[in-house]
């Protein structure tokens, strides 16, 4: 029988804990034993809250409230009966946030409107399934409160709605599908979607805070802790949800809409970490600039108690014109946060999409909620105060430039996702672009597991936070001293007003952003944490923009005794780089970084002394060489004479070829080290005539656990190539390193 390979790879990951979406067969992995906990945990939190629903009602409380623009419902009290209500949240969205660009015929040259992408929505109730604009798209089950709702079937238009029915009304991922749900269990639902490999739920709707207590607003409360979890443990499921609209509200039913002038608004889920917040902008068909509108006057602003940035990112929720419940061809025009919130929604799944097509040809899932939050964060269009606020959050979203980041992904710019272990740190050396007016930004973001729900206490300060990241970029000059910089933050709720700085590490937020406004030359990036990580590690995605991956200069030739090296912390970069210099002892951080090659000369070319290229003993020399020109990965290291292994030869200068070396093999010194290995080996070799280099590491079944081939000649020097083995199973493995001319196979022990 001939097994179709794709097909065999979707029976071998089913054992995994791995879903699919309905359309694209993506794996997506989830955390399949926690999220079954929480949902079956939520179905006896469903049963309680409907008994305190109960005697709410035999109190006088009305379950369900319409009050002419919003749909509400009594969902549940808290600990001391006073009721909770669930509202929805109202206000062409896809041009004002740049989705257009992603359309056949847009700016981009593209295709992408949602092509088998699914979003699925929780709202009050069912859309009105036949209407024109979402006909044969939604689909909504029966055991859901079936009222048909103005507002749910407004934010699926405003979503999926289709570019035929009325051009006006088009949706943003306008060939998307959805499923919808009710509100009621909607944490236990978002546990079982997630369960079954969907990535996007939208959530336009919050507590009412007619009926809020003042300690409430901004706090960390199990609202946020349960949708925190939910993501936690699916790292692929971003939920999108309304940041409110309570600055709308009549200060004498709600006053603190107006004790901290519109701050501390924030409610329930729009506390949470992981939740990407949604406030809503103004309408402007023609806007002059990017940074040309303005907050609504209805929408909540931040901070959360702790002082987090919050809202996250704007879009437009004014003059929204979307279908309505009353009849198949029924339209109308709503404000609110709710549909700035369907529009991100629309656009991330748009996003995700070119994420895929991108890499159709890999096994690259869709991109994780983390790096979703961070890619929204990095391109959004400041507003207001400089740098991140409590009123925009990061700005205005921009789909477009958002695209070009990932189109641009090692070219200029980077997207990693990587983890951090427990008392580990993470570091990274770009080269900044040389392009004019082009800032190096950095922005990492983590889902962050959920937090503790402290005291019910106006305004407590405590972080929210569990696995606190820091990012910083450092800049190394000549003379040994090191400048760091740091990411935005916010003053909290002690500072609403105060403009964000970027002097010290932030200790609240799960995404961090550093700028640097006029970067030159080579920077490191370095992620770091704080105490010690829950679950002994913490996922990240790191998003970088405003790199170049090839170098200012072609050539950089450093000689004897002009360019000895004496001092730490030397960086040289070029296309090609030739050195018959001297690295002196006790020099450390001395790095040379080249895209094509580098060649430690065995004269002086043009120096006076008749011995060429040396790094003394004591100093520390770190030579990157990466063939694809792709700085991000570097996995060829040379290293000085004074950090070889013992036992290693010692052969005085690695030299350029020369006639009488042609016989020999093109690579000898071949050595394993640590071996048995834990976290990583090391494999050093000499390469002795410029040649391409494979290496192959196979576990005993003969299974191929990594691989690297060198796109170019390796020049001539000793290399060291660093194999992470942390993830890689206890065992005996077999690396084969093989050039043209030659093949050796060593066995190594992973403990
Ligand atoms: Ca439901
Ligand atoms: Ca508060
Ligand atoms: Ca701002
Ligand atoms: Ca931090």
């Amino acid at each position: 029988m001939k097994i179709n390979k794709k097909y065999s790879i979707l029976i071998v990951v089913s054992f995994y804990s791995s879903a699919f979406s309905q359309s694209i067969e993506k794996e997506v992995s989830v955390n399949r034993d926690a999220l079954q906990k929480i949902i079956s945990q939520q179905k006896s939190t469903a049963i309680e809250n409907k008994s305190k629903v109960k005697s709410l009602i035999a109190k006088g409380y009305k379950e369900f409230i319409d009050d002419g623009i919003n749909e509400k419902q009594l969902i549940g009290a808290d600990q001391n009966g006073n009721p909770f209500y669930y509202t929805t949240l109202n206000a062409n969205v896809s041009k004002r946030i740049k989705a257009t660009a992603l359309y056949n015929g847009g700016s981009l040259g593209l295709n992408i409107s949602g092509q088998e992408m699914r979003i699925v929505q929780w709202d009050f109730s069912k859309p009105r399934l036949n209407h024109q604009l979402i006909a044969g798209k939604v689909t909504y089950d029966a055991s859901q409160n079936q009222t048909i709702s103005r507002h749910s079937t407004h934010i699926m238009g405003t979503m999926v709605g289709n570019n035929y029915s009325n051009t006006t009304a088009t949706g943003v991922a306008y060939d998307a599908t959805a499923r919808a749900y009710d509100w009621v269990s909607d944490v236990q639902e978002m546990a079982e979607e997630a369960n079954n490999g969907s990535v996007i739920a939208n959530n336009s709707y919050g507590f009412d805070p007619m009926y809020y207590q003042t300690y409430q607003f901004g706090k960390y409360n199990e609202t946020a802790r349960n949708w925190d979890q939910v993501m936690y443990n699916a790292p692929y499921f971003q939920i999108v949800k309304a940041a409110g609209n309570a600055r709308g509200l009549d200060p004498t039913i709600v006053p603190q809409v107006t004790v901290k002038n519109g701050y501390d608004l924030l409610e329930g889920a729009g506390i949470a970490k992981n939740v990407l917040v949604v406030t809503s902008v103004n309408k402007n068909e023609n806007p002059t600039g990017d940074s040309d509108f303005n907050i609504s006057s209805f929408s909540s602003y931040g901070s959360t108690d702790d002082g987090r940035i919050k809202p996250d990112i704007a879009a437009q929720g004014e003059s929204v014109y979307s279908s309505i419940e009353t009849y198949n061809s029924a339209y109308g025009t709503y404000n609110g946060t709710s549909s700035a919130t369907a529009s991100v929604s629309g656009a991330i799944a748009l996003l995700q999409q070119y994420w895929l097509t991108l890499n159709s040809k890999s096994l690259i899932p869709y991109l994780k909620s983390a790096s979703v939050r961070a890619l929204l964060a990095h391109t959004a269009n400041d507003k207001g105060a400089l740098g991140p606020d409590y009123i925009y959050g990061w700005g205005l979203m921009d789909t477009e430039r958002a695209a070009r980041l990932l189109y641009n992904n090692a070219k200029s710019t980077l997207i990693k996702e990587e983890a951090i272990k427990n008392g580990r740190e993470y570091s990274l050396y770009v080269v900044a672009s040389e392009f004019e007016n082009q800032p190096l930004v950095a922005t990492l973001a983590w889902t962050d597991p959920e937090g503790n729900l402290g005291n019910n206490v106006a305004d407590d300060p405590t972080p929210a936070l569990i696995n606190d990241l820091d990012i910083t970029i450092l800049k190394k000059d000549n003379n040994g001293n090191t400048q760091t910089f740091y990411p935005w933050k916010l003053g909290g709720m002690q500072n609403l007003t105060a403009v964000a700085s970027r002097n010290s590490d932030n200790k609240v937020d799960n995404i961090e952003k550093a700028e640097i406004d006029n970067p030159e030359g080579l920077y490191q990036i370095v992620i770091k944490h704080k105490g010690s990580l829950f679950s002994e590690g913490q996922d990240f995605s790191l998003i970088i923009s405003g790199i170049s991956f090839c170098y200012t200069d072609d050539l950089y030739v450093l000689t004897r005794e002009k360019d000895n090296i004496e001092t730490s912390n030397f960086a040289g970069t070029a296309k090609r780089i030739k050195a018959s210099n001297v690295i002196k002892s006790n020099a450390q951080d001395i790095v040379f970084k080249a895209s094509e090659s580098i060649e430690l000369l065995p004269d002086a070319s043009g120096g006076s002394a008749t011995v060429g290229f040396t790094a003394e003993q004591g100093s520390e020399f770190i030579a990157y060489i990466d063939p694809n020109c792709n700085m991000s990965d570097p996995n060829m290291v040379y290293h000085s004479q004074a950090n070889r292994p013992a036992g290693s030869e010692t052969s005085g200068n690695p030299g350029s070829s020369s006639g009488n070396e042609i016989e020999k093999k093109q690579i000898e010194n071949i050595l394993l080290y640590p071996n048995p290995a834990k976290t990583e080996v090391n494999i050093s070799y000499k390469v002795n005539t410029p040649s391409l280099i494979n290496i192959t590491m196979t576990d005993i079944s003969g299974k191929t656990v990594y691989q690297h081939k060198s796109s170019q000649s390796f020049p001539i020097g000793t290399y060291l190539n660093r194999i992470q083995t942390d993830k890689m199973a206890s065992g005996i493995y077999l690396v084969t390193i093989e050039t043209g001319n030659y093949r050796e196979t060593k066995k190594l022990i992973i403990q």
